[in-house]
């Protein structure tokens, strides 16, 4: 495809980066700092301060933090509008949804301590979304969120400073604190760093994966296809992409329906075929199954098909080169979000009311446009791969046989040698998804269960990875024996990029199954985003480390210029939360890297405990 669109003009990501060749040394390494109009200033060894006097350390974490705080706002504004919508529906005020999984939202009740038997789920809900919108205005109080986490951790947390306040209050100070003339000790930054990212793991990340299965469901095994094979000729391509599960549960909806066949058929097409790309993709292939047809870097390839007639955009990772990849063809790009809005891409903002009947007439024009199709352009390449998707922690424990027993043994006795969640992007300025996938491979063979988030899973479904019929063979023999007894494949995937708090309650659950007072810090866990691009993964690494869970990345963070941030985020925080951030630029020295941690994570642990009968799961969020 990439070749198609150099054949064709057709600019996309790829062609652009070859154009602007090597990115600029002072934003790679986190030295140039346009925070004020006396600069922008550049650190050199010449000019080791900026014109306000602050040094490398400074700029590199102020850099850092509002990366981070911007990754977090992303997540947590995408948390606030599925509690806005959660907030709607209680109040009758959001036409067409429903409480798809009650079961989910007691659950969730019951963390935050809710009475939950004696109510009707809409009570209940209006109680739930209550209790969210608060963990976004609390002023002087930590995040009740992060009640989430095992007690052991938010000692730490606590001992440590860290402990968030609301959501809002945490992302603003960070903006505040980074403005010139404010906080300039790099150690003092980078702990309200992590404080932020812990605003986004246990706040906005999770409760916008509790909300998200409250709404539409929490996902269980489902069978689809992925890569960009999945799109057909014959048929009405539409693609949904971003990350808003709202909107996309919508299309779906909407795309099943036999009006929708029917003005498809009589267009001349098969039919209407909907995919994903990104992380709205994964949100409607975890509970529709509907087929991926990748992650961020196939979004221009799919339209370079010449086979989409439209692509419905949300909210981020949506590149605005699009609009020059669709200028191309006879692709329609529409944009559902009120706050996102670009040049070529028509706006259609869902707004909560009348969503299903916006949906159908988005299909209905997506159909419209099959007959501008020009048949002699469209070459749609054959490679697909089957995947099995859908592994929520109930999920997974549903597998074992309702408890993760089975599975906290075999790490304890080394049977499985950890969990590794593999996430983030796939990035052009490296061989795009190969790490992920070698990685992957990898860790397998080693008795390793791989945990994929995002477009790293993207890369995982595309090789086959998420195909237990291709996985399993590849896997050492504690994984195959856990697929023999309880059919649950060596790389799970967990979701979208939110969903990396998936991760995070798998961890919790497992250290409550092993032992009260264990914590993610004590389990063999690791942690790599091969990678990335967007602001998204700094903050979702942060908050990893600030967990207890090393990350491997396999990109530089914009952080080189200052060795002293270096030395805190790999050394300090180890010394602060028990793991840190490494660098390891290929996979094999990924993969190495990997194992010493996890043996040497599950060596420590075996010398001191073994595992104890299940005990009572917590359900500590109430109001301290
Ligand atoms: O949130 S992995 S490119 S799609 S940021 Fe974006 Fe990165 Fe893909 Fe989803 Ni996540
Ligand atoms: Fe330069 Fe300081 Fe202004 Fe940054 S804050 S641009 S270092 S003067």
């Amino acid at each position: 495809m990439i070749a198609k669109a150099g054949a064709e003009g057709v600019p996309t990501c790829f062609s652009r980066l070859a154009a602007h060749g090597p990115p600029c040394a002072f934003g790679t390494s986190g030295l140039c700092c346009r925070v004020c109009n006396l600069g922008p200033c550049r650190i050199t060894r010449q000019r080791p301060r900026g014109v306000c006097g602050a040094d490398a350390d400074t700029i590199v974490a102020r850099n850092l933090l509002r990366q981070v705080a911007a990754g977090s706002a992303a997540h947590c504004d995408h948390a606030r509008h599925m509690v806005e919508l959660l907030r709607d529906l209680a109040a009758g005020r959001a036409e067409g949804y429903r409480i798809e999984d009650p079961a989910a939202l007691r659950r969730a009740g019951r963390l935050y301590g809710l009475e939950t038997e004696r109510k009707p789920d809409l009570a209940l809900a209006g109680e739930l979304a209550d209790v969210w919108l608060a963990e976004f205005t609390a002023q002087d109080r930590p995040m009740r969120s992060l009640a989430l986490a095992p007690p052991a951790r938010r000692e730490r947390w606590r001992a440590a400073g860290l402990s968030a306040a609301g959501i809002d209050r945490t992302i603003v100070e960070a903006l505040h604190r980074t403005v010139m003339g404010v906080d300039h000790d790099y150690r003092h930054l980078l702990a309200h760093t992590l404080r932020t990212a812990l605003a986004d793991g246990y706040g906005g990340s999770a409760i916008a994966t509790m909300a998200g299965d409250i709404l539409f469901g929490t996902p269980r095994p489902v069978e689809s296809v992925a890569n960009l094979g999945v799109l057909h000729a014959d048929r009405v391509n539409v693609v949904v992409h971003g990350h808003n599960p709202a909107v996309s549960e919508k299309i779906a909806q909407a795309a099943g329906s036999p009006e929708i066949a029917a003005l498809a058929r009589a267009a001349g097409a098969a039919g209407v075929n909907l995919v994903g790309i990104c992380c709205t993709g994964h949100e409607v292939l975890h509970r529709h199954g509907i087929a991926l047809a990748g992650g961020v870097l196939q979004q221009e390839l799919a339209i370079v098909t010449g086979a989409v007639e439209m692509m419905i955009t949300d909210v981020q990772c949506c590149m605005p080169g699009l609009a020059q990849a669709a200028a191309g063809y006879h692709t329609e790009l529409v944009t559902t979000s009120d706050i996102a809005r670009t040049e070529g891409f028509t706006p259609e903002p869902f707004d909560g009311r009348d969503d299903d009947g916006h949906a159908r007439r988005l299909l209905a024009r997506a159909v419209s446009h099959f007959r501008r199709r020009e048949a002699a352009r469209v070459a749609i390449p054959s490679q697909r791969a089957p995947v099995l998707a859908g592994f929520s922690v109930q999920a997974i424990r549903g597998l074992l046989g309702g408890s993760l027993r089975p599975l906290v043994e075999r790490l304890a006795d080394g049977r499985i040698r950890g969990v590794a969640a593999i996430i983030g992007c796939s990035n052009p300025k490296v061989a795009s998804d190969r790490y992920a996938a070698e990685l992957v491979r990898g860790l397998i063979s080693r008795d390793v269960l791989v945990a994929n988030t995002g477009c790293a899973a993207a890369a995982s479904a595309r090789e086959g990875l998420l195909s237990p019929a291709l996985a399993v063979p590849q896997a050492g023999p504690g994984l195959r024996q856990l697929h023999e007894q309880y059919a649950l494949p060596p790389v799970l995937h967990l979701g979208s990029c939110v969903n990396n708090a998936r991760f995070l309650e798998l961890g919790a659950a497992l250290a409550a199954e092993l032992d009260g007072r264990a914590d993610l810090g004590d389990l063999p866990l690791v942690a790599t985003a091969p990678e990335w691009i967007s602001e998204k993964v700094p903050a979702i690494g942060c908050y990893l480390v600030a967990s207890g869970v090393d990350v491997i990345l396999g990109q530089d963070l914009q952080t080189t210029g200052s060795p002293n941030v270096e030395a805190f985020l790999s050394r300090h925080a180890r010394e602060l939360l028990g793991a840190g951030v490494h660098v390891c630029l290929d996979p094999a020295g990924a993969l190495g890297r990997a194992m010493e941690l996890l043996d040497s994570r599950r060596a420590r642990r075996a010398a001191r405990v073994s595992p104890t009968a299940g005990r009572p799961t917590s359900s500590a969020l109430r109001a301290p």
